[in-house]
């Protein structure tokens, strides 16, 4: 009398072996255009998605200035602040050019004039129990935009292919346009901070989501707002939440509906909740070995972190091979603002530590920090130091990226999105002999 979980858990173990023989014999011979270690490794390298807005280079080895990821991109910045406006850089996703400051300013009032919300949305938040984590909070909320979906409704009234652009660039606009009112809604009513002021249509995005979360009138907070959404918004399209959004757009679903899977994706830990893991894993470090403990102790902890089965989070990559850039411009920030901070000296201690441990365990292809190993530091700073909302700053700042590629899609007809599987039966038969 199996159960069919007994019974699964019987066959787990027998088909790990087969798939390790498998990839054993066959593992590094070509398949087609690829190998077939591929098809089992997360496609890891795989040339496979076009998306020309950002490309990632493993080395980093190119000018900073062509990488629209990282502050030194082209950007129009507004008086008294030096950190790049995401109005500039979205511009420049979208169309490849630098934008003049009035084309910025036009579309920070843009997006103002479109930040409302639905009211039915408002409620929706409202009745989500606080319990419920802030990025399924905001992927229900983004889900329920597409209620005025303007592509959904010009795709019911028969609109051309050709002009799907249209529609899906004016459901983008709304799309970020209205993020900072459900983000600052989420946090209010998770965290208990009072009732959310209005956008002002005289201030840029940041400072209005700055504003919108109780920090507005801190000048610093409002210029990492403008920092932090200018480089969490792309990252190549092949990373979890790009990638999803145009798997999910090619259906034709609608940048709403494309942009909540995002979300969903993103809020995974090995992808953007690894912001929130990050402060949790320092967190409990001193709580067990103290604030300002010695490295030796440092190097106990994160070796008993490897042990305990985990990794260690806002460490390794997929695609690069050195300290992501975007936690140089974060330290630079902190370096630059916060210098004295013991958190950010944590941070600081444990990139010299970190890195040689994850080598001598000799897994990890990249022992290097990634972007969500110093975000987290910045943002408990200035008391933003409820950190299960931190993946929902990093959705507000991927939907910039997913957008650009959604408008790119449809005006180039990209086509729905199906790629071939295999059984590895199939695999140890057509190579068998090979
Ligand atoms: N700590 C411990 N082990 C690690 C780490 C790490 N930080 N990074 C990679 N490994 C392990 C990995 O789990 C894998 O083990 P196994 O063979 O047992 O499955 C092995 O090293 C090889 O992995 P890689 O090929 O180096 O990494 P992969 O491309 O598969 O994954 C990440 C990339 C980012 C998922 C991985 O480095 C990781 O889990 N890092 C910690 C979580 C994190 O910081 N994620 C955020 C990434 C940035 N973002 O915002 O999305
Ligand atoms: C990202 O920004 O999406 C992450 O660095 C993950 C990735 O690029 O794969």
């Amino acid at each position: 009398n199996t159960t069919l979980k007994e019974r699964l858990a019987e066959l787990i173990p027998l088909e790990l072996e087969n798939v390790k023989r498998v990839r054993a014999e066959h593992g590094k011979k070509s398949f087609g255009p690829v190998i077939v270690d591929q098809l089992y490794g997360g496609m890891r390298g795989l040339p496979a998605l076009i998306w020309d807005g950002s490309v990632l280079d493993a080395g980093y080895s190119f000018p900073r200035q062509n990488h629209p990821g990282v502050p030194g991109a082209p950007s129009q910045g507004p008086p008294g602040g030096s950190e790049p406006l995401p109005e500039g850089l979205f511009w420049l996703l979208v169309t490849g050019e630098v934008p003049t400051q009035e084309q910025v300013t036009e579309l920070s009032k843009d997006w103002a004039a479109r930040s409302a919300i639905p009211e039915f949305v408002e409620e929706i938040l409202d009745r989500c129990p606080p319990t419920l984590h802030p990025m399924s909070q905001f992927s229900l909320a983004v889900t329920a935009l597409n209620h005025n979906s303007a592509f959904a409704k010009a795709y019911q009234d028969g609109v051309s292919k050709k002009e799907y652009w249209g529609p899906t660039f004016e459901d983008s606009m709304d799309l970020i346009a209205k993020l900072p009112n459900i983000a600052g809604r989420i946090y209010r009513n998770v965290f208990g901070q009072g009732k959310l002021p209005a956008i002002d249509p005289a201030k840029d995005y940041s400072h209005n989501l700055a504003t919108l979360l109780g920090f507005g009138d801190n000048h610093a907070f409002v210029e990492l707002m403008r920092l932090y959404i200018t480089i969490h918004s792309d990252h190549e399209g092949g990373n979890v939440s790009a990638h999803t959004g145009k798997l999910v757009g090619s259906a034709l679903s609608d940048p709403f509906l494309a942009f909540a899977a995002s979300l969903n994706g993103l809020a995974g830990p090995l992808h953007g909740l690894a912001n929130q893991e990050v402060l949790i894993w320092l967190s409990k470090m001193q709580a067990k070995i103290g604030e300002n403990a010695s490295d030796e102790a440092v190097k106990e902890y994160v070796w008993a972190t490897l042990k305990g089965g985990q990794v260690v989070p806002g460490y390794g990559h997929a695609v690069l091979r050195k300290t992501d850039p975007r936690y140089t411009a974060q330290r630079e920030f902190a370096l630059k603002h916060l210098p004295q901070d013991p958190l950010f000296k944590l941070v600081g201690q444990i990139y010299n530590i970190v890195p040689d441990i994850l080598l001598e365990a000799g897994k990890a292809k990249n022992p290097w920090p990634n972007v969500d190993a110093h975000s987290g530091v910045l943002l408990t700073h200035y008391g933003l130091t409820q950190m299960q909302f931190y993946t929902v700053l990093f959705g507000v700042s991927r939907a910039f990226g997913v957008a650009a590629q959604l408008i790119w899609d449809r005006a180039l007809g990209a086509p729905l999105e199906r790629p071939k599987s295999y059984s590895t039966a199939a695999i140890d038969k057509i190579f068998k002999g090979r």
